[in-house]
């Protein structure tokens, strides 16, 4: 009986999940991954924005086949002309995949598997599936916070590293106030 997992309350509203752990990026953790290096300096000299923060719940033990479930409350906002963004990342366990519900929101999911990364439209209601080996990264595009749901195994690990160095090959910035995809 100790191991019985319990019931969690999401607040649908606001993809706050009640009484899990909570973690936060702001700006300066995310000092090279926007491409105008420039203006991140410039708006960490006056203020330290938060862009996004994740609610999850962790299965009691790590073995293989657990999964971890959390949101991520994506905030709205631009650095120069490119969308707030999550850092991004490879898991390190290749066989991991995962899954991604969007509560409520706009923007995109970019999947770079290979060489190749695709720029998949996300709104309220869209159901994406990460296959195992890819790099992800959700960008909102939207005036409110993209609020997304998202299921994985809790020995994926996560690589930041590698998905820096490589890149995701595409970057989406504003072009007259539309959302645009661009290469990078
Ligand atoms: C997500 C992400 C979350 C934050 O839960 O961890 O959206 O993005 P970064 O991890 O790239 O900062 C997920 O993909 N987990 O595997
Ligand atoms: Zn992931």
């Amino acid at each position: 009986m100790a191991n019985m997992t319990k019931v969690f309350r999401v607040d649908l509203s606001t993809g706050v999940i009640l009484e899990v752990q909570r973690w936060e990026r702001r700006l300066s953790d995310m000092r090279e991954d926007f491409a105008s290096v420039e203006v991140v300096e410039e708006i960490l000299s006056k203020e330290n924005p938060l862009i996004y923060e994740v609610y999850e719940t962790r299965p009691i033990s790590t073995k293989i086949g657990e999964l971890v479930c959390c949101t991520t409350i994506l905030y709205p906002g631009k650095v120069a002309n490119e969308y707030y963004m999550t850092k991004g990342h490879y898991h390190q366990d290749p066989n991991s995949s995962e899954v991604y519900l969007v509560l409520s929101g706009q923007g995109f999911l970019l999947i770079k598997q290979g060489r190749e990364t695709s720029a998949l439209f996300l709104e309220k209601g869209s159901l994406a599936y990460i296959p195992p080996g890819c790099a992800h990264r959700v960008v909102n595009t939207g005036h409110t916070p993209l609020v997304f749901f998202a299921v994985y195994p809790v020995q994926a690990g996560h690589d930041y590293e590698r998905a820096k160095q490589e890149g995701f090959g595409l970057r989406i910035v504003d072009k007259e106030g539309q959302p645009c995809v661009a290469k990078s």
